[in-house]
């Protein structure tokens, strides 16, 4: 059948206008319409979300003086040369921060002024990734699966933290893990026998089984990063967290664990890392 005759004669006209007024809104920045991966936003845009965002006038990441989770969103933003405020908070400080938090917790990320403060570090990690991304840093690729497989590492290291952060805690608030309520506990022998028990036993146990995988991850990837030769935000999140586990700041956790349990290809990995220019210069020490 010919299509022509499926046609009413008033849609010739009417797709030649419709055309032309789209082509006219596009060139008026009206309609803001590009491929999905390089959309940018615009305050006319009817694209809201966006893969490459655009780089804020200011951002402020607000944590406690110390890396935790904030540490892997600090370091992706180094590497992709975003500039941001480090605001440490002092610990005398937070209970009067606390309730000023959207969620009461840390770290906060206030991008363009106050009235936007985001919240959740893998969140902001992704944010920062892609902020990397449109400075010419891309450290968080986007689209197919090359992002599936920058997200599944970030899940997977994920999960190691989750794994690993009741044996931490339990040091530190044993009350959250069954044991007695009264503060007097804390720190007792039995305290520190059953810190210790649960400490060695993921170090010795579940510990080597994490980094078996990462091994073999980054065998199959060339063995340079977690996602291949490039290094990603999957990275500035392993990183920091096998630093601390060698850091011998953490009671019953030995210095040497990473290195016995890791080898040679785990050492060379976070030498790697670390000998990324911008991540030196992000440990350097600074003038204050
Ligand atoms: N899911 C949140 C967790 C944030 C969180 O638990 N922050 C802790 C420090 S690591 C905090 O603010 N603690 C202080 C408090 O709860 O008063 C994230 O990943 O950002």
């Amino acid at each position: 059948m010919c299509a022509s005759k499926s046609i009413p004669p008033f849609s010739f006209p009417f797709f030649f206008f419709s055309r032309l007024l789209f082509r006219v809104l596009k060139s008026e920045e009206i309609l803001r319409i590009n491929t999905p991966y390089t959309v940018h936003s615009h305050p006319k845009s009817v694209v809201k979300m966006t893969a490459t965002p655009p780089l804020p006038s200011s951002l402020k990441l607000e944590y406690f003086d110390i890396q935790g989770p904030a540490e892997k969103i600090r370091l992706a933003l180094s590497i992709g040369k975003v500039p941001f405020e480090d605001r440490r908070i002092k610990f005398d400080e937070w209970q009067q921060l606390k309730a000023t938090m959207p969620f009461g917790k840390v770290p906060v990320l206030t991008i363009d002024g106050e009235d936007t403060r985001v919240t959740q570090s893998d969140a902001l990690l992704r944010y920062a990734g892609r902020l990397a991304n449109a400075n010419g840093v891309e450290l968080y690729p986007q689209g197919g699966m090359a992002q599936l497989r920058t997200d599944e590492m970030v899940s997977f290291v994920d999960e190691m933290a989750n794994s690993w952060a009741p044996r931490l805690y339990v040091g530190m608030s044993p009350k959250n893990f069954g044991y007695p309520e009264d503060d007097s506990w804390k720190g007792s022998e039995e305290h520190k026998k059953a810190t210790e028990l649960a400490r060695t036993r993921w170090i010795n146990d579940d510990f080597p089984v994490y980094l078996g995988h990462i091994k073999k991850q980054l065998a199959k990837n060339g063995g340079k990063f977690l996602c291949g030769d490039q290094v990603t935000i999957a990275d500035c999140y392993l990183v920091p967290m096998l630093n601390r586990l060698a850091s011998g700041g953490i009671d019953y956790v030995e210095k040497e664990c990473v290195v016995k349990h890791g080898g040679d290809e785990i050492t060379a990995y976070v030498d790697r890392f670390m000998g990324i220019e911008e991540v030196k210069k992000w440990y350097a020490p600074k003038d204050v």
